[in-house]
């Protein structure tokens, strides 16, 4: 199991962040205790045993998957807690903003994977430095458990031709795959373990292949951006602010959840949603949900 990194006073290293900006990754980076992202978990399967059968407008699938953070209090406390923050501030400087908080899951022994992508391709904010994923590990996630596997250096591309696939055992919006071939030697696997996170930017290319254990391989996934950065797309786009200050505003804001799942956070999802499909879909041969 790799080390992780040593951090000072919680906050990256000088060489740390190099080593981000030369890699386009870095990781693991612990920013809890093992036993509180454990705890992290049980009270995402509690949420799922309570509202898995209830009479929820979407999938509950989806509401995990796609904008956790305006629906459900677990996912913006993930994407505000403090310790995460410090580090991102490391990449991002003191102004940060919560772009999305999405819980990939994977099933224990299921095909699911996600095709090597870079996360900025569909999202209508341009090939920009000012985004940046923190993957924070709630079981473990390993080679056998799918976890994922990062380019080195490869966020120094431009955004690069994808190919949709929208392939069934896909886990990502359109099966999205980059068209240049990824050589199986040239994939680092991120390895990490509950409490650390990986950090990647918005170009690294990067995928996961199938959970082969008996346990659910499940991730809490915090896309950070600075508020300098802009919807090119979509008419109009959805942060809140998690730090510093927001001179721009360029995005538009709405209260966070408090409770699970209320009537005006489910009208406020629908609107979200509803403005970053025009990004997400734009170009797509075949039009159809956002994520199932
Ligand atoms: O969780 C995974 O396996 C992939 C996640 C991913 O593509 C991302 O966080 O950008």
């Amino acid at each position: 199991m790799p080390s992780p990194l040593p951090l000072e006073n919680g906050r990256l290293t000088e060489t740390q962040k190099a080593a981000y900006w030369q890699d386009g990754y870095l990781f693991p980076i612990e920013v809890m205790p093992a036993a509180e992202a454990r705890r992290m978990r049980a009270e995402l399967e509690a949420l799922e045993a309570e509202w898995l059968d209830r009479d929820l407008p979407l999938p509950l699938s989806t509401y995990k998957r796609v904008n956790a953070h305006c629906v459900m209090p677990l996912a913006h406390r993930i994407g505000s807690d403090p310790r995460i923050l410090d580090v991102v501030e490391g990449i991002l400087g003191p102004d940060i903003m919560i772009y999305a908080v999405e819980f990939f899951i994977k099933e224990p022994n299921t095909r699911h994977k996600v095709s090597m992508h870079q996360d900025l391709t569909y999202w209508g904010l341009g090939a920009i430095d000012g985004l940046v994923t923190a993957w924070l590990s709630l079981s473990p996630a390993t080679p056998a458990s799918g976890c994922m596997d990062f380019v080195r250096g490869s966020h120094k591309n431009a955004i690069l031709p994808h190919e949709d696939t929208f392939a069934e055992d896909n886990l990502l919006s359109r099966g999205q795959e980059v068209k240049v071939e990824v050589d199986a030697a040239d994939k680092i696997p991120i390895e990490i373990h509950p409490g650390q996170i990986s950090l990647h930017h918005g170009l690294t290319i990067h995928g996961s292949g199938p959970n082969t254990t008996d346990d659910r391989r499940i991730a809490a996934v915090i896309r950070y951006c600075t508020p300098d950065v802009t919807q090119q797309v979509a008419d109009v786009d959805f942060a809140l602010l998690a730090r510093g200050q927001d001179r721009f505003g360029h995005f538009s804001s709405f209260p966070a959840p408090t409770r699970n799942f209320t009537s005006e956070a489910l009208a406020q999802y629908d609107e979200i949603r509803a403005a970053q499909a025009k990004a997400m879909m734009s170009g797509a041969q075949k039009q159809g949900s956002l994520y199932n």
